[in-house]
């Protein structure tokens, strides 16, 4: 099962063998896969290099530890693609999962600078500020923290933020989104977040900022995301 003469260290063939049996569903998700000291038998190896290939798996976030408990499978990573203007609804739903939302936040106020010049707005505008964890079969994804200017949507209340905020504008506002900006970075979880997407740091996370437009390029929504990197892989497509 090993190749010792390989060039490829043992621990990286383990890493590939488990990877494969992970793909294949050898190990269902949520399973345990088999002990430290069943695959140090299992492969012939020591311990300390079946805790390698298992802590890259972890840290790729094909598998996950519970103190006491042992190592389990992962649920596989959503795939979102960055080239389309979608909503959270509609991503999900295309994969077959069920959103839904917890609201956590819903205030009128006056925002920050760098808010009001993304959204346009003159002195003294208000904004909604909307609070969200975005949840796919019940799974917290991500946590979205909206502005939205009062004075375009002025009947919007909270119950507007249960579905889907797009299907509003589109359905009930028969407004057109047109196009978005995205800037993407990584980072470190906050604590309080951590507790709301149900991690424990330190983890990873993707922190979006989007700022969208209806058409006649009138700026709706700025839109600070934190998305759990465990549960994301975004993609592109490019031409050269
Ligand atoms: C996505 C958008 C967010 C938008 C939301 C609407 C990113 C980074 N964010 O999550 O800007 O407000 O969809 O979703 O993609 P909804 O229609 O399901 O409420």
């Amino acid at each position: 099962m090993l190749d010792k003469q390989s060039p490829i260290p043992i621990y990286i063939q383990i890493e590939e063998q488990l990877k494969q049996q992970i793909q294949q569903g050898d190990f269902p998700i949520g399973a345990a896969i088999p002990s430290e000291r069943e695959l140090t038998e299992r492969f012939g190896v020591s311990r300390m290099t079946v805790r390698q290939s298992i802590t890259n798996l972890v840290n790729d976030g094909l598998l996950y530890r519970e103190k006491g408990r042992g190592t389990f499978v992962a649920s596989p990573k959503v795939e979102q693609p960055l080239n389309g203007l979608t909503s959270f609804t509609e991503d999900m739903m295309s994969r077959g999962m069920v959103p839904s939302s917890k609201l956590i936040g819903f205030e009128i106020l006056e925002p920050e600078s760098d808010i009001a010049e993304d959204l346009q707005l003159a002195a003294g505008d208000k904004v909604y500020f909307v609070e969200r964890i975005r949840f796919a079969d019940d799974q917290p994804m991500a946590i979205e923290r909206t502005y939205l200017p009062v004075e375009r949507f002025p009947d919007l209340t909270e119950d507007s933020f249960q579905g889907s905020l797009y299907a509003i504008i589109e359905n009930n506002q028969q407004l057109k989104i047109s196009r978005a900006t995205q800037r993407m970075e990584a980072g470190l979880v906050k604590k309080e977040d951590a507790d709301l997407l149900q991690i424990k740091p330190p983890a990873a996370i993707l922190m979006i900022e989007r700022i969208s437009y209806l058409d006649g390029e009138l700026p709706f929504e700025v839109v600070r995301s934190t998305y759990r990197a465990d549960r994301y892989k975004f993609t592109t497509d490019i031409q050269r």
